[in-house]
């Protein structure tokens, strides 16, 4: 009888991402064929019972599910276009980061081969791969997401967002934006309070349950983005959330005002044409139409 964990895997790129999706299929006791481009980075696999290949067809050739994680989009076509006619009949999984138009041009690429093609965005690191909070995002084929959900489940929860093979990849990029705005906040308040003393570590430790509890805006600020009435009562005004005081005890404490500055730019472009009562979430207006 066939079991589900018996279903054959071939993974492309050993980096520290695909090392890491390669050890949780072994774990769950898929077998699994690694091919890396330089030597030398499937010995710890191998001994978790990998079978290491020295070229990307034969890797191609030993599994109907083929899971790509390399460095970017140009890497991806390096290594696969030569191997169009092997690939023909197997799905290809995609899960090396690429802008959503990459991604698109992958899953045609992959039509006029006759693949099945599925894009994924990885919201985790490599540690994270198998442990709870660990989440991969998928568009593409609907056919093979079904199919192989159970295995991708092996390296955190699986998520489909439609044939579109551009969107996992757009919701990746959405999140990671988030981040990185974030991260560049918390940094900005840490150069801030770092001539009075304070480190960044003893600034993480004060902002960490404060961003977390800011979280819970999220969605009220989103109920009024997707209403598109900014004047709804109970919101915190544009004027009220002005940063210039931001701004100036920043410049005070001699540091950059950048990041704080791009946020007040939002603000006030609202402000400017006459907002100033509306609510925050109206930035939204400022980010949709550029400058
Ligand atoms: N690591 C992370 O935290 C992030 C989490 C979110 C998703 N990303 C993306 O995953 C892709 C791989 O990332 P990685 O962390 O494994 O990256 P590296 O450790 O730098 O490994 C890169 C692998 O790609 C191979 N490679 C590079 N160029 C080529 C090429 N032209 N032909 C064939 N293979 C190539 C490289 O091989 P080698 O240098 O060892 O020979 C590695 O196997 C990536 O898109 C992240 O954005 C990870």
């Amino acid at each position: 009888m066939t079991t589900y964990d018996d279903v054959e895997v071939s993974v492309l790129g050993l980096g520290a991402m695909g090392s890491a999706l390669a050890a949780a299929l072994l774990k769950a006791g898929h077998p699994t064929t690694v091919w890396n481009r330089s030597a030398g980075k499937a010995g710890d696999l191998v001994g978790q019972g990998a079978v290491s290949v020295d070229t990307a067809g034969e890797a191609v050739r030993a599994s109907r599910l083929v899971i790509a994680c390399l460095l970017d989009h140009a890497s991806v076509h390096e290594v696969l276009d030569p191997l169009a006619a092997e690939l023909t009949g197997r799905v290809l999984v995609n899960l090396t980061t690429t802008s959503p138009a990459q991604a698109r041009e992958l899953a045609a690429w992959a039509a006029d081969a006759g693949v099945e093609y599925l894009d994924g965005g990885i919201m985790a690191v490599p540690a994270m791969i198998g442990q709870p909070g660990s989440s991969i995002l998928y568009s593409g084929s609907a056919v093979a997401f079904e199919q192989y959900k159970p295995l991708f489940d092996q390296w955190g929860a699986s998520s489909y967002h439609g044939t579109d093979a551009g969107l996992a990849s757009l919701y990746d990029l959405a999140l990671l934006a988030g981040m990185y705005v974030m991260f560049a906040g918390f940094v900005h308040g840490a150069a801030m309070v770092a001539p009075a003393g304070m480190t960044a570590g003893e600034f993480a430790a004060m902002a960490a349950p404060w961003l977390t509890a800011m979280t819970g805006a999220f969605q009220e600020i989103a109920t009024v983005v997707d209403g598109g009435d900014y004047t709804v009562a109970g919101q915190q005004s544009l004027e009220f959330s002005d940063l210039g005081d931001i701004v100036a005890a920043s410049s005070d404490q001699g540091i950059s005002t950048e990041v704080v500055d791009m946020v007040q730019r939002l603000i006030r472009r609202q402000i400017d044409a006459g907002h100033g009562t509306d609510g925050f979430a109206r930035i939204v207006e400022s980010i949709r139409q550029p400058g």
